[in-house]
């Protein structure tokens, strides 16, 4: 029996390469040894206020990006959150094993309800018992994220424990899977800081952006006034978030990046760095995603019938669930 993968993403915007690295090239990799369930996370991302109308396009975009990535929908579960019931209602279930003390302590809950001082709202505060939710609900073995996800997941396992050891064996307690190049892009124009969808446009590369932005970006990148090319990232923080995307876009060790850069000027490395991207991930996959997006009822059909597939797969698991807490089936 393969084990079971589940991973998500929000259909916050369009994802960038960071995105890519830390998450959606690793789920293309482990496509085919696991069974893998990868859903847009569509309940997660109204925790933050959201254009309804440009989220109903960027969560039917985000399909089509998926597989343009490399996900094929024939060996992958791909779907849209929203389409199971299972996940709000296992959510319920677990925000009841869930201590207000653990969600306060969430760094992300910290970052998003300082960047959104107006609207500090329940769903913010419980995303992680959602995501928990997410998780649990297949009997997920493992669950491939970047670096920042991974205090969620220690919380996922500490809620499937603390549940095991009131009724039994009933969850699956998941492992987290990291990338050993790429869990943490860095900012373009804040290297001290992750590349993120809600930073502004100057400090990600987005996998749609069209190859002249994506030169744009990396050359205005941010580095230092020194002149030498080496990977430091406590010193030289810049240079070695070029250094580590370079890496993860030509499938190479940090060490063999920085050897093939040795001498050479930081205006030849932002260049060399935006043209590993644009050539190895940019322009292939919206190659494929300006294909698949010209056929919205196809990847409305695989929605669907991937939300089936998910329920038939969680469903056992939500109803095991109900009846270990003493509910009447
Ligand atoms: P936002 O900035 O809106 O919070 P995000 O860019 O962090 O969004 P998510 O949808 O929250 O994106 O994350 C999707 C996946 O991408 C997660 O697995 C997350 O760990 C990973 N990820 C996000 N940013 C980075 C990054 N800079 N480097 C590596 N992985 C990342
Ligand atoms: N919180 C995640 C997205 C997410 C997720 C999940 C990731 C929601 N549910 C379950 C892994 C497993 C994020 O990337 N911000």
């Amino acid at each position: 029996m393969k084990k079971t993968i589940f991973s998500g993403m929000q259909p916050t915007g369009v994802a960038h390469i960071g995105n890519y690295f830390g998450a959606i090239k690793n789920w293309v990799s482990l496509q085919d040894e696991y069974n893998c369930l990868y859903s847009i996370v569509d309940l997660h991302a109204i925790t933050i206020r959201q254009n309804p109308e440009e989220l109903y396009q960027n969560t039917l975009n985000a399909l089509a990006l998926y597989m343009a990535c490399g996900l094929d929908p024939d060996k992958n579960t791909i779907y849209i959150q929203s389409h199971y019931h299972g996940h709000a209602e296992l959510c319920w279930l677990l925000s009841c094993f869930t201590y207000m003390g653990e969600l306060g302590r969430m760094t992300q809950y910290k970052d998003k309800s300082a960047k959104n001082a107006d609207n500090i709202n329940l769903g913010l505060f419980a995303y992680p018992t959602l995501q928990t939710a997410d998780i649990l609900l297949f009997g997920t073995h493992l669950v491939p994220v970047g670096d920042d996800q991974k205090q969620h997941l220690e919380l996922a396992r500490d809620i499937a424990i603390r549940f095991n050891n009131i009724y039994g064996d009933v969850f699956t307690v998941p492992e987290v899977f990291t990338p050993k190049t790429g869990a943490r892009i860095k900012s373009l124009s804040d290297p001290t800081k992750k590349m993120s969808k809600s930073d502004g446009e100057a400090n990600y590369v987005g996998i749609l952006d069209p190859a002249d932005v994506v030169m744009k970006k990396f050359k205005r990148a941010v580095t230092d006034s020194d002149t030498e090319i080496r990977y430091d990232p406590e010193n030289k923080a810049g240079i070695s978030g070029l250094l580590e995307i370079y890496a993860a876009a030509c499938n190479v060790d940090i060490a063999a990046a920085q050897r093939e850069f040795e001498g050479k000027q930081y205006g030849h490395l932002k260049t060399t760095v935006a043209q590993a991207v644009i050539d190895n991930v940019t322009t292939p996959i919206q190659t494929k995603y300006n294909h698949l997006i010209k056929n919205p009822d196809h990847l409305a059909n695989i929605a669907k019938s991937s939300a089936e597939k998910a329920a038939s797969i969680g469903n056992p698991v939500l109803e095991k669930t109900k009846k270990a807490v003493g509910l009447v089936l």
